[in-house]
């Protein structure tokens, strides 16, 4: 089993892709969140030496690999069945080409659009050279679709890395109501709905407390995306179910929907649920089953 550390799910953006190249593609890992900047960051990830950044990953056999272009190339060679790439030798090529575009530029807009998957702004007032990048994004997204003949949601043909890679800028789209056509608006939404996102930002909305230095001041709107169902944390069972549709457990911690109460055996996944009810199957399987 791999393991994986990240940051806050909330604002790390490359935890965030780091974390998709295993859950979208269905690659079992075991995932530590801290938060960054304090002293619990700096003394986990002294556990992955030598990295210095999130997301890092440490394989069965103990080698770490950090830098998000690595775990995905490593995660490709060696979960070859799981599709990260695209099988097609031009539009693998074409995916890579966008990937590693993205990881290594961008600077601008990712300095001033800080991911922050907790708001959504009407306006952000991007400087010229966030909208460069942003122009240079759209440019790139088009070609890409283009040259793979990609007439689904997605970049190059099925979900794919170079997918991943972009997840955080359809975020930031989502976040700072980034000006962009209507091509690359349908990409972001696509993003929003996959079910991999739905579950991270569920996690992101209830997990580790806010980080004042990604707060912004602009006015806000709500999230793009879909609409999570109604749900609430109640204090009290009984519940319909005795044991966590995640764990297996005995229920500690309840939630409300649809006037029924469901039980959990902790408080991050009760509140994760109620975040989102939708992007939990197996939260699903008991409201409707
Ligand atoms: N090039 C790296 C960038 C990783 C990165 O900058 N991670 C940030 C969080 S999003 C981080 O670890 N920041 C903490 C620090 O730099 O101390 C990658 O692709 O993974």
């Amino acid at each position: 089993m791999y393991e994986l550390l990240i940051g806050d799910r909330a604002y790390s953006s490359w935890s965030l892709r780091g974390w998709l190249l295993f859950d979208a593609f269905g690659i079992p890992v075991k995932t530590t969140a801290v938060p960054m900047y304090t002293a619990d960051f700096a003394t986990a990830l002294g556990a992955f030496p030598p990295a210095r950044t999130v997301p890092v990953i440490r394989t069965a056999e103990g080698t770490v690999i950090s830098d998000t272009i690595a775990i995905a190339e490593e995660l490709a060679s060696r979960e070859p069945s799981a599709g990260l790439w695209p099988a097609a030798p031009a539009a693998r090529a074409v995916a890579r080409r966008l990937a590693a575009e993205m990881h290594a530029g961008f600077a601008a807009l990712r300095d001033y659009c800080t991911m922050n998957l907790r708001a959504s702004y009407t306006d952000s007032s991007p400087p010229e050279a966030a909208l460069a990048d942003l122009a240079r994004i759209e440019t790139i997204w088009s070609g890409a679709r283009q040259e793979t003949m990609s007439n689904g949601p997605w970049l190059c043909g099925a979900y794919s890395a170079a997918d991943v890679f972009f997840a955080p800028i359809a975020a930031r789209i989502a976040t700072y109501n980034l000006p962009v056509g209507p091509e690359a608006l349908a990409y972001m939404q696509a993003h929003l709905s996959h079910p991999s996102f739905r579950r991270w930002r569920a996690m992101a909305m209830v997990d580790l407390p806010d980080q004042a230095v990604y707060r912004r001041d602009y006015p806000r709107r709500p999230w793009p995306g879909p609409a999570p169902i109604p749900a609430e944390a109640v204090e009290q069972g009984p519940a319909e179910n005795a044991s966590c549709p995640y764990s297996g457990r005995p229920v500690t911690h309840f939630l409300k929907a649809e006037e029924r109460v469901f039980g959990f055996c902790n408080a991050l996944c009760r509140d994760k649920t109620v975040a989102d009810p939708e992007a939990w199957p197996a939260f699903m399987a008991l409201l409707r089953g």
